[in-house]
């Protein structure tokens, strides 16, 4: 069979399994190395994600945002355990997947033969980009630090890239492959009217977001709200948001260089969690099991620290008659339950899985370097599944993802 009709048929079975029967291993990119390299594979990429948040979009967006949390705040995704970054495996292929297919649909648009092969082609070099934390993105920058004045400067910025923060977005669209300005999908996600009931919101794990209204419209990073639960305005929000990714540079990038190349973190069960198996428990089931002791600058850390700068970390103060937030905590990312719908959640994720990625490289054939207990290397990844089925026999096994070139993606730089 075609392998591009039968990726389909098992997308719409919910089964993952990746883009190498199409296309092989081809290399994720930083998403502004994809926008100069592959310029008609990121303008496919746009329209494919403008599609996906439409609210006809079939199999609905909200089924796989909705998979990492859920009301009961914490869904499938293994948080704080070894198997957290091979989880988000088939969870991103899942997604690139679902993008690859919505691409090879909208090429066959295009009225010209040259321009629907060019765009068929320029879908088959498609993998999920990332965004890396540590590539500078401008010149010179000033940022809140330890001079006199209270700022800084340094020689690169390391702000958000830039396709994240313009509202409007040019594409070229079919049938005429005419630049045409659109919303940018990067930028924020528009849910559509009613899209999560009352019931869903009040008493959720999304805490804070319960309140702010503003919330269930659409998607926000970094909002400073108000007394009012307003957010500020984007522009506010913005520099906000690329002021402390400056800020947290430095020590960002330190922690990453240190767990990747520190003897301390030589092995997996350390360097991917934070938080480690209790003694004598041996089943991921077990209540505690992950709780004794806490890992610190671990993989999963310095992801934590994504989320809750792109979302903005809730600090409240006491204001006259109640509680106010400021400095940011107002936006998607920074809640487990919501963060998934926030588009950047899936660059954040590529950057993550490029780091595990990047490890297992410098450490491969090495004592540690995988998961040490059978229970979480035969663990079933609910709920991505390898075949037909719901069963725990049916999903993809971790041991399965240990090597993430299985789903048809690598590095640009492994
Ligand atoms: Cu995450």
């Amino acid at each position: 069979m075609d392998p591009i009709p039968a990726l389909k048929d098992a997308t719409n079975a919910g089964i993952v399994k990746g883009l190498k029967d199409i296309s092989g291993v081809k290399p994720r990119l930083d998403i502004d190395i994809m926008i100069w390299d592959q310029p008609d594979t990121f303008n496919l990429f746009i329209l494919a994600l403008d599609k996906m948040q439409k609210p006809d979009f079939q199999p609905h967006v909200l089924r796989y945002a909705g998979i990492s949390g859920d009301d009961a705040g914490s869904g499938y995704c293994h948080h704080g355990r070894s198997t957290f970054p091979v989880w988000h495996r088939p969870y991103l292929g899942l997604l690139e997947q679902i993008l690859f297919i919505t691409m090879v649909e909208l090429a066959k648009q295009w009225k010209t033969t040259e321009n629907r092969e060019k765009y068929h082609q320029a879908a088959l070099e498609f993998r999920l980009p990332y965004w890396d934390y540590y590539r500078p993105r401008g010149p010179r920058v000033n940022f809140p630090g330890i001079i006199e004045n209270g700022m800084t400067s340094f020689t690169y910025d390391y702000s958000c890239p830039i396709a994240f923060t313009v509202e409007k977005i040019n594409v070229r669209t079919a049938p005429d492959d005419k630049w045409t300005a659109m919303g940018n999908p990067l930028h924020h996600w528009d849910f559509e009217k009613d899209f999560v009931p009352e019931k869903d919101w009040v008493g959720s794990k999304a805490y804070i977001l319960d309140e702010l209204l503003y919330a269930r419209d659409r998607t926000h990073r970094y909002p400073l709200a108000g007394k009012d639960k307003k957010p500020s305005p984007e522009m506010e929000s913005a520099k906000l948001l690329n002021q402390v990714l400056n800020t947290l540079r430095i020590d960002s990038n330190r922690l990453a260089l240190a767990f990747l190349l520190s003897e301390a973190y030589n092995d997996w069960d350390l360097f991917a969690p934070n938080s480690t198996p209790k003694e004598g428990y041996t089943s991921h089931t077990d209540a505690g099991y992950y709780m004794e002791l806490k890992a610190s600058g671990s993989l999963k850390s310095l992801h934590n620290l994504y989320h809750g700068l792109i979302g903005g970390n809730p600090k409240t103060k006491r204001g006259d008659n109640e509680e106010i937030l400021v400095g940011g905590g107002g936006g998607h990312m920074s809640k487990v339950s919501t963060a998934a719908f926030d588009p950047v959640f899936w660059m954040h994720h590529g950057q993550v899985e490029r780091l595990a990625s990047i490890w297992q490289a410098i450490h491969r054939g090495e004592e540690h370097s995988w998961l040490k207990k059978a229970d979480d290397r035969e663990l079933a990844l609910f709920p991505f599944r390898q075949s037909p089925g719901i069963a725990a026999e049916t999903m993809w096994k971790a041991d399965m993802l240990r090597d993430h070139e299985t789903l048809g993606y690598t590095f640009d730089d492994i």
